[in-house]
């Protein structure tokens, strides 16, 4: 037997007991109140190395030595314990959060471009097609190229329709698309031929109406520049648009930029003229405003009003998208409510 064996006293019983409890400890917590039980400054292997007094003086340095050597297989034990335990709290939460990566995905949901958008883009490849350019201009604009510019001097009785947002300094919101067209007449000589899609914002708003809509305009200035090529033009347009014969028509009208001006109808797009409650039954949709450049805003763009004639014409994108896609409230469109949107996630132009 080895000198260790041979030497029992009561720091052995201690040390099973000690180990015992130890090994039974199920968390960090009770291990650690563990370690003062047996460790601490009053722990029971503590008390027994105070007692060496007690022992005559030959007795001491072996009892010193025990209790020292079972001191210290009660720190390794702990020690021990203290790794298992960890190591265990670390397998469990790796077991909680494990993912199984042979489970069939969620999927992510694919975007797509805004209704409005898809309208927009298809409205100018139509335009790109036959010629035109896009231009683009800024929202926030001054009186000079939203208004005056356009035959419509600051008492004009015309501009009360137009409802508009006033910034401070003399700046607005544009109220239409047409500014763009002052400024491309203002930039470069004839012949022109452009299109201007883009928000614009009129003090309006109800079922039917949005305080920020989105409207095209178009422009075409050339020497020979007829009423009757506006009309080929735009019915051009709208069987390329709405992919389908119908016929259109136009009515006589006022607009301060344009003379003659008319109003532009297609035959229905949902009831080909039969009659429905989008057409009101009438058969015929109001989907356009147009007319021949007047003389006095080519003044303004410093355009030879006695060599060119030019077109110009206006309508709504959103009306346009609401009719091609069978939306029957303005209001979805600027809702962005993603079950509303999702039925145009493919959708191309
Ligand atoms: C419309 C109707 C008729 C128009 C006129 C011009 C410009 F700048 F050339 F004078 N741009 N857009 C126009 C003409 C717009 O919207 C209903």
């Amino acid at each position: 037997m080895s000198a260790e064996h041979d030497q029992g006293g009561p720091e052995q019983t201690l040390t099973a007991r000690a180990l015992a409890d130890i090994g039974a400890c199920a968390d960090l917590a009770s291990l650690d109140e563990a370690r003062v039980r047996w460790l601490g400054r009053k722990g029971a292997l503590t008390e027994q190395l105070k007692s060496i007094g007690s022992l005559p003086p030959s007795e001491r340095p072996a009892a010193g030595a025990r209790i020292n050597r079972a001191t210290e297989r009660v720190q390794h034990a702990i020690e021990a314990r203290r790794v298992e335990l960890e190591r265990g709290a670390v397998e469990r939460a790796l077991a909680e959060g494990a993912v199984d990566v042979t489970l069939p995905g969620r999927g992510e949901g694919t975007g797509g471009l805004h209704p409005i958008t898809q309208t927009r883009l298809r409205i100018e490849q139509i335009f790109r097609q036959a010629g035109f350019d896009v231009a683009e201009g800024p929202e926030i604009e001054d009186d000079f190229h939203n208004f005056e510019a356009l035959n419509l001097p600051p008492d004009h009785p015309a501009r009360a329709m137009h409802d508009t947002f006033y910034l401070k300094g003399g700046y607005l919101l544009r109220t239409h698309t047409s500014p763009v067209q002052i400024r491309a007449m203002r930039s470069r000589p004839p012949p022109l031929a452009l299109i201007a899609p883009g928000r614009v914002y009129r003090r309006d708003s109800d079922v039917s109406h949005s305080p920020m809509f989105h409207q095209i305009e178009g422009l075409l200035v050339d020497e020979n520049v007829s009423f009757a090529h506006l009309k080929a033009a735009l019915h051009h347009f709208m069987e390329a648009f709405f992919e389908q014969n119908l016929s259109m028509r136009l009515r006589p009208s006022y607009f301060p930029f344009t003379e003659p001006s008319a109003e532009v109808d297609i035959s229905c797009v949902l009831c080909q003229g039969r009659g429905c409650r989008v057409c009101k039954h009438t058969g015929w949709l109001e989907i356009a405003g147009c007319g021949m450049v007047h003389p006095r805003v080519f003044e303004a763009c410093g355009v030879d009003a006695e060599r060119f004639t030019g077109w110009a014409f206006g309508a709504g994108i959103d009306r346009l998208a609401m009719l091609r896609h069978g939306v029957n409230d303005l209001r979805l469109f600027f809702e962005n409510d993603l079950r509303f949107l999702a039925g145009f996630a493919g959708g191309a132009p």
